[in-house]
């Protein structure tokens, strides 16, 4: 009994020290500041992130900003202190960060960043950027827009002489509403068919379901029967928007076109009700580029300074077809 107990122990013992000398063995301490929990995509990118460190065998310091860039320069300087081997971060917004990534550079640390962009006055603060096209969604999102407004002669409800289209922007200063609003605009002013819209209405929702529905319901309380389109920087915010659409009495997807960009499950279950008609792709699935990368950075092999992950375009007809393959 006795014998047993002790080898029991014995075992108990061999395990934890083969499990510790396990943990430590993985090569690099990667320290990793996330913006916070916003929408579906950026849980899925979350998820996606802590599971790939795991396949690469990295060690991975997981931080949680909670919106805040100040919380992301704290991270940051802790990793730092840590003396962590590369710091990964998603910019929560484009600027403020020369500082905290000179303190980087000093360390020796390098910086690789994920998913939005950011402006800094020296471009070696970091080494480079994998992830999301912003611009180019945008730009697809209006292309979009003029195709199917072209193939399916859509007018103007209540015979007004213009297609008004209201927009729910992302979070402000962050890459990802700058760069959807650019790219929009930008294809919105090269279109042959330009006289035919008008953008009667911008507003932030923050990327947040809560706000999309919030800030949908002021634009119909001042223009219910005005709006025509509504493009919704990603999808949560039009998930929300849907509701506010539905409690004025309007019927989302018919009444009020939307598109928005992601494509998370929630938006194909809406597309599927016949509530919205198209998503453009955002990959959240970033993580196996992020440490592949990461990972011929610190071996010094040189990796190109931005990097897309490949995105499509789903309309509300395939819906039912692609959902069981999503995998966010
Ligand atoms: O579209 C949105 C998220 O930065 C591309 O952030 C990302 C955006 C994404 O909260 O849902």
């Amino acid at each position: 009994m006795k014998f047993k107990k002790i080898l029991l122990s014995l075992g108990i013992g061999l395990g934890l020290t083969f499990a510790t000398t396990m943990a430590s063995a993985a090569e690099y301490k990667i320290g990793f500041s996330q913006i916070g929990a916003e929408s579906e995509w950026r849980t899925a990118n979350t998820k996606d992130i802590k599971e790939a460190a795991k396949r690469h065998d990295v060690n991975l310091i997981f931080s949680d900003a909670q919106q805040k860039q100040e919380n992301q320069i704290k991270a940051i300087r802790t990793f730092i202190a840590q003396k962590v081997d590369l710091i990964g971060f998603v910019p929560i917004v484009e600027t403020g960060w020369d500082n905290i990534l000179r303190e980087a550079k000093r360390a020796k640390i390098p910086v690789l960043v994920m998913d939005r962009d950011l402006k800094v006055s020296d471009p070696s603060l970091f080494v480079a950027k994998i992830g999301t096209d912003s611009y180019t969604e945008g730009k697809k999102a209006f292309e979009w827009i003029d195709s199917f407004v072209n193939k399916t002669q859509l007018k103007p409800r209540n015979g007004r002489d213009k297609i008004n289209i209201v927009v729910l922007e992302g979070t402000v200063g962050s890459s990802a509403a700058t760069g959807r609003g650019n790219g929009f605009n930008d294809a919105f002013n090269a279109s042959a068919n330009k006289d035919k819209f008008k953008i009667l209405a911008s507003q932030t929702g923050d990327f947040t379901r809560q706000k999309g529905q919030e800030v949908m319901e002021s634009f119909l309380k001042s223009n219910r029967n005005d709006i025509d389109i509504l493009f919704a920087h990603n999808d949560d915010m039009a998930l929300g928007a849907i509701q506010a659409i539905e409690a004025a009495g309007l019927k989302p997807g018919k009444d009020i076109i939307i598109i928005s960009c992601d494509g998370v499950k929630g938006i194909f279950q809406a597309m599927i009700e016949g509530k919205s008609n198209v998503t453009i792709e955002c990959n959240p699935l970033q993580g196996d580029l992020f440490f592949e990368t990461a990972k011929k950075i610190l071996k010094g092999e040189s990796v190109p300074k931005s990097v897309f992950v490949e995105e499509g375009i789903f309309e509300a007809d395939v819906a039912k077809e692609v959902l069981p393959t999503r995998k966010y």
